[in-house]
């Protein structure tokens, strides 16, 4: 399998309860590479443009105010078959479906408060990755 990159986003409910470092272990324990992160505070525009896709969904405002509430953490992991491993480190989106030891299991809130984001396709990390970062911050 060939080495990724995908884009993680550990969102306001996790950076509100300290848990970055905890998530970030989790990620690490999987052998993903966390080679570029920020910590910021996104505008509900900023986040309506990342979330895009989700434009015409009934909690699209909801998603929209709740990313934009507090800061949150950007990150690039890198490993192989990143995108597909991120996503089972993370679990499903909602947390009462997701499988025992993952991010959502431990730690997420609700469907809407669920600690991370992370890319679903290659098209779509490189996109969401070059949405946060510029080629000079990601340090492989
Ligand atoms: P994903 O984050 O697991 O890829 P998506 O279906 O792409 O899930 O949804 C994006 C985000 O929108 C979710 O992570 C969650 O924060 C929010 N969301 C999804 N479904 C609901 C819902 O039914 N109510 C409120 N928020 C939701």
């Amino acid at each position: 399998m060939a080495t990724e990159r995908t884009l993680s986003i550990i969102k306001p409910d996790a950076t509100r309860r300290n848990l970055t470092g905890k998530i970030n272990a989790k990620f690490e324990d999987a052998g993903l590479r966390i080679v570029a992160q920020k910590r910021i505070q996104l505008t509900i525009a900023q986040a309506g443009e990342f979330y895009a896709v989700h434009k015409e969904r009934p909690f699209f405002g909801e998603l929209t105010e709740f990313m934009a509430s507090e800061p949150v953490v950007v990150q690039v992991l890198e490993g192989e078959g990143a995108i597909a491993k991120n996503r089972e480190v993370m679990g499903a989106t909602n947390p009462a479906d997701a499988a025992p030891g993952t991010i959502r299991a431990e730690f997420a809130e609700s469907v809407g408060e669920n600690s991370v984001h992370g890319s679903d396709a290659p098209e779509t990390a490189a996109q969401e990755i070059a949405f946060f970062f510029s080629g000079l911050e990601l340090v492989g």
